[in-house]
């Protein structure tokens, strides 16, 4: 399987045509940055990341001429807050954009703010989805006026933020022709219905389409003639509306598609497995550009990975998730996580209550989700997946390695015991560093909502008002026990 992936980047590379530099410096040139944020692209639904079927060229083109990451994701599986951590170099809580549709607490600065400072101009093309407008301050960018904002002002270094609004749902862009139902391959945890088969035509259908416009911001900067200079971020934003996915801690929601192409320094066609979590792209770019660090971030640069100095980062990732707020979203399902190189441990602190969101609410626009329903009545593979996906053991463990798709519980295993009391702790530490009090937090959502700047497509239908409401059983506080 390596042999082939090396091969088939090995050959993209020659079809590009792409010149293998000698890795060099070249002082007193500032880079360019471009980063190309996709909307809930799960991540290993492109050709390189192991996906065969849809259709990626330019994603793919990107990994042979940069870095490929294995290992990165983002704290949180939805669209505000994972943005927000992505902007400012800090987790969702201590940042205040947790729930989704948030926004930062005020004063809170961000990459705009911090490149500025070290005279770029930061624009920013397409979704924002963030919030306060003084904490993200970006220049408003068009679409059509990518290449003028690139090509504006030779000498003055900048960074684009091109995002796309695919493949989030409904998914009506690209050509969903291009894939016949029948053909498409079911992945694991998911349920073979004719209308799970439609739903992965147009979601895939939306990859194509997010790739064309990956494709043309690269063509943009290539035109501009700073390609060697320029460092070009694709990324995947956070898992598909899919159960499992997107809002759920689940590595379908919080595992990320990550490239980062820069030939002047990023050797091309390399692969990392270093851990790295989206809060470590803010601290990365401004020690790549040379620049002073922003202290009491809680991100960490990755430049010594992107250099090939190390092939390690993080020894462990973390993922937060509140779906108060969220729309047909249950009242309190907080969901805590922390993930190593071959562990994830889940905790669910209202593990008695039902987890809800716009899927099961009766928001399904993908219409598949009442077929899985319907199924289950009958089908008991069916039944267990619906029912997993709603009714949550209060911890989950897993051996990412013998199964990568978070199947098996193994919480309460007397051979994990002492790893899973280490995971449980690390947890717990972290979640005090970052202010997280759990269930408490969770109460505390209203105050840090915030609907503005969703894009055309997130900004249709707003969640009804919910009142707290605390169930009856709840597990006691996480503590480092
Ligand atoms: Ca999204």
């Amino acid at each position: 399987m390596q042999r082939r992936l090396f091969l088939f980047l090995l050959l993209s590379l020659v079809l590009t045509g792409f010149r293998v530099t000698a890795l060099e410096d070249k002082p007193g040139v500032s880079p360019d940055i471009v980063i190309v944020l996709a909307d809930d692209q799960t991540w290993n639904d492109s050709g390189c990341y192991g996906n065969r079927q849809v259709k990626t060229p330019n994603i793919d083109r990107l990994a042979a001429q940069g870095m490929r990451f294995t290992r990165a994701f983002t704290a949180t599986a939805m669209c505000a807050p994972t943005r927000q951590q992505l902007y400012t170099g800090l987790f969702p809580v201590r940042n205040g954009a947790y729930p989704n549709h948030s926004k930062v607490k005020p004063g809170t600065r961000s990459m705009v703010h911090f490149l500025r400072d070290r005279g770029y101009r930061v624009g920013l093309s397409g979704k924002k989805h963030f919030g306060p407008p003084a904490s993200f301050p970006f220049e408003v960018v068009p679409r059509a006026q990518v290449g003028k904002f690139i090509g504006r002002k030779k000498g003055e270094p900048y960074c684009l933020v091109v995002t796309s609004n695919s493949p989030h749902l409904p998914w009506t862009a690209g050509d969903a022709s291009a894939y016949d139902p029948a053909e498409v391959r079911i992945p694991p945890k998911f349920i073979d219905t004719p209308q799970t088969r439609a739903a992965l035509s147009r979601y895939y259908a939306e990859i194509t389409d997010f790739d064309r416009e990956l494709g043309e911001c690269m063509a943009a900067v290539k035109q501009h003639g700073r390609e060697e200079d320029t460092i070009f971020i694709y990324t995947s934003e956070q898992g598909a509306q899919f159960p499992g996915g997107k809002w759920t801690c689940y590595d379908m929601g919080l595992h990320v598609a990550m490239v980062v192409r820069w030939p002047r320094k990023v050797r091309a066609g390399n692969v990392t497995d270093a851990m790295v979590q989206y809060v470590d792209v803010v601290p990365t770019l401004l020690e790549a550009i040379g620049g002073q660090q922003v202290k009491g971030l809680d991100g960490k640069s990755f430049l010594g990975v992107l250099q090939g100095k190390t092939e390690k980062h993080h020894e462990m990732v973390f993922g937060v998730h509140t779906t108060r707020g969220i729309i047909n979203g249950s009242p309190c399902y907080p969901i805590r996580s922390v993930r190593t190189a071959t562990h994830k441990y889940i905790w669910n602190p209202k593990y008695t209550e039902p987890f809800r969101n716009v899927l099961i609410g009766g928001g399904d626009k993908g219409g598949y989700w009442k077929s899985w329903v319907e199924l289950a009545k009958t089908d008991e593979k069916a039944r267990r997946i619906v029912e997993g996906y709603q009714r949550r053991p209060e911890v989950e463990v897993y051996d990412l390695r013998s199964d990568p798709f978070e199947q098996k519980n193994l919480a309460g295993t007397p051979a994990l015991q002492e790893l899973e009391k280490s995971l449980r702790s690390s947890l717990a530490a972290w979640m005090l560093q970052q202010g997280d009090k759990g269930i408490e937090t969770e109460l505390e959502v209203k105050a840090h909502r915030s609907v503005s700047g969703q894009g055309k497509k997130a900004g249709k239908g707003k969640g009804k008002k919910k009142k707290a409401a605390e169930g009856k059983k709840t597990a006691a506080p996480l503590r480092a026990s």
